[in-house]
C-alpha cells in the first residue's frame, strides 16, 4: 500500500468552519476520532463501537433531512461490512449525501488486520482481495465515485462533499498511522439527544 494522505488531515479539510446545515456521521474508532480532532460539535454523531451502518445512518438521515448536507466519513471495514446500502443508496439517490471512505486497507482500531481492498498480491499472511469499493459503489448504481489518492485532489473533495449534488462516494486512501484517540462524548444516548436538538430543536 502506498498511500500518502494523512486521514486527520483530509477530515480537517473536509469539515473546515462547518455550517449547522452540514451533519457528520463518524463511522467506528478511528472515524468516529478523525471527526472529534477536527473540532466536537452538536451536528456530529459519531459510531463509537457500531459497525456496518454509517452509510445506511447516513441515508436516512439524508431523506429525512433534505434541506441539510449529510457526510458520512466511515472506514472501509465499516463500509464492506455495510456494502448492501450502497445499491439503496442508489436507488433513493438522496442529492445531499455524501460518503466518503478513509480505506487504510486495514481494520485498523482492532490492530491493523487486513481487509479487502488490500492488494491481492500482498504477503499471503496479510492478503486482502484488492477490492475496488469506488467500483463497487458505481457498481451499485451510484454514478459519481471515485477514488482520491492525490494531496492536490483534496481541495476539490472538499468543495464535492459539501456541495456537489449527490448521492457522491469517495474512497480516500489513506497511509496506516497510530494515532492518539480524540475521544467525544461517551454516553450514546447523550450524543443521540444532542443530535436531535442540534437538528430538530427538541432531543
Ligand atoms: C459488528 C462488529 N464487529 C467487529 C467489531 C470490532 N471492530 C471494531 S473497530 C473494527 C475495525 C474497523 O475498521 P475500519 O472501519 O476499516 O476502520 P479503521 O479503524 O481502519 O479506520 C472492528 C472489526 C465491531 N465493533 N462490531
Amino acid at each position: 500500500m502506498t498511500a500518502t494522505l494523512h486521514r486527520r488531515d483530509v477530515v480537517k479539510a473536509l469539515m473546515k468552519d462547518p455550517t449547522d446545515d452540514l451533519l457528520v456521521i463518524a463511522g467506528l474508532g478511528q472515524c468516529t476520532w478523525d471527526i472529534t480532532a477536527a473540532g466536537d460539535r452538536p451536528q456530529n454523531l459519531p459510531l463509537w463501537g457500531g459497525m456496518g451502518g454509517a452509510a445506511m445512518i447516513g441515508l436516512g438521515l439524508a431523506l429525512a433531512q433534505p434541506r441539510k448536507r449529510v457526510l458520512v466519513i466511515t472506514g472501509d471495514g465499516d463500509m464492506l461490512m455495510g456494502m448492501g446500502s450502497l445499491a439503496t443508496i442508489a436507488a433513493q439517490r438522496p442529492a445531499n449525501l455524501a460518503i466518503v471512505v478513509l480505506d487504510n486497507e486495514k481494520f485498523g482500531e482492532t490492530g491493523n488486520q487486513a481487509t479487502h481492498p488490500e492488494p491481492a498480491s500482498a504477503a499471503a499472511s496479510d492478503r486482502g482481495a484488492g477490492t475496488d469499493l469506488a467500483a463497487v459503489a458505481h457498481g451499485c448504481g451510484i454514478a459519481d465515485s471515485a477514488t482520491v489518492t492525490a494531496e492536490s485532489d483534496v481541495a476539490q473533495l472538499a468543495k464535492d462533499v459539501r456541495g456537489k449534488g449527490g448521492p457522491i462516494f469517495r474512497v480516500v486512501k489513506v497511509m496506516v498511522e497510530a494515532l492518539p484517540a480524540a475521544m467525544p462524548p461517551k454516553d450514546g444516548a447523550y450524543l443521540k439527544d444532542r443530535f436531535r436538538q442540534a437538528v430538530l430543536g427538541t432531543p
